[in-house]
């Protein structure tokens, strides 16, 4: 029997007034390519340190509400001895897992893929929760190119999603449903929000077709831009409009919370569309952030792998959450930048 009072006072924890998620999860792939940029070894010390840098920055806990945990991570400890999951519960942080096993080519769809992790997934939910889990997270990759995204690839992902969503709910965790559209590519904004808008609406029929307890769950999805080679940009008021036209079209009222990844956008635009789509209001959810990139480049860059520039990296660090904080009211502003 699926604890519809326990998924919702979680969801609702995860996505309160003033707070957003910090996705930490990096795979081993993903973590390595960051740590290429700072020119570190992706070993498990470095990985330790950069984590325990950015868990024990003081004063997150004021804008950040869980923390996204890849499954090393979640079994690692701090230097004291403190396991990473006790460390964030204990300032009142909620510890999630990523739980996809990372995205596989389709046959005979090139160009596109789907996120494997289903084969025996609820006994690992079942010793994630052991080990203090609240929330975990799957995310589908849909890429917009030359007569993709095709039907099958975005059914094929969403039925991934919803079977993964309902497991989680089963095992008491809050899934966090992440479809991402990605941002490569040279299309126009036009075709973002399309391409977006048929993704969600696939993806909202499997979780209804396969009973997933909407009041339970939350969404993380991509803002409505155009492709990063694009000739033509977007202003912040374009993105904002577009991406909440496209939300309030296929996302239920009864999901409590949307909570956006910034997929490749600088730190600062992450924080502008948020603030700017909070401006917006009231919206039919709690909208608000869970930013892998937008949350950790500045602090990764300032701290190089260097222990002597951890404080310099927990100040920016803080700063950014606290920015995105202010947009989750729509109180963001450029000075605030200047003032830090
Ligand atoms: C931290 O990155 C997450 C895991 O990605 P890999 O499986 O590729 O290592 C990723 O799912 C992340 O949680 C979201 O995409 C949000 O990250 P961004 O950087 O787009 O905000």
């Amino acid at each position: 029997m699926v604890n519809t009072q326990e998924l919702e006072t979680v969801a609702r924890g995860m996505v309160a007034k003033g707070k957003g998620i910090l996705a930490a999860d990096e795979s081993m792939g993903t973590i390595k390519r960051r740590f290429d940029s700072i020119k570190i070894e992706s070993n498990e010390d470095n990985r330790r340190a950069y984590r325990e840098m950015l868990f024990t920055t003081k004063g997150i806990e004021e804008s950040i509400s869980g923390v996204i945990l890849f499954d090393e991570t979640l079994r690692t400890k701090a230097s004291d001895g403190t396991p990473f999951a006790q460390l964030l519960s204990g300032k009142g942080i909620m510890p999630g897992i990523k739980v996809d096993k990372g995205p596989v080519d389709i046959p005979n769809f090139p160009g596109e893929v789907v996120t494997e992790g289903l084969d025996g997934l609820r006994a690992r939910l079942k010793e994630y929760k052991e080990l203090g889990a609240k929330f975990a997270k799957w995310r589908a990759v849909i890429s917009i190119g030359d007569g993709i995204p095709t039907y099958t690839c975005l059914e094929l992902n969403a039925e991934a999603l919803a079977r993964y969503a309902a497991l989680c709910q089963e095992a008491g965790i809050v899934p966090i449903v992440e479809p991402e559209v990605l941002l490569d590519g040279s299309h126009t904004i036009e075709r973002a929000h399309e391409v977006t808008e048929h993704t969600l609406k696939v993806t909202f029929t499997q979780l209804f077709l396969q009973r997933v307890y909407l009041e339970g769950m939350i969404l993380k999805p991509s803002m409505v831009v155009p492709g990063k080679d694009s000739p033509k940009k977007a202003n912040v008021e374009e993105v904002a409009e577009r991406t909440i036209r496209c939300l309030k079209r296929t996302v239920p009222a009864a999901v409590p919370g949307i909570a956006f990844l910034s997929g490749g956008q600088s730190a600062e635009s992450a924080t502008e569309h948020l603030n700017a789509m909070n401006a917006m209001g009231p919206l039919p959810w709690e909208v608000t952030f869970s930013y892998a990139r937008a949350l950790q480049d500045p602090a990764l860059k300032a701290w190089k792998g260097d222990p002597g520039n951890i404080g310099a990296a927990q100040k920016i660090f803080y700063h950014r959450a606290k920015c995105n904080s202010a947009a989750r009211s729509g109180s963001y502003n450029k000075q605030m930048e200047a003032a830090a």
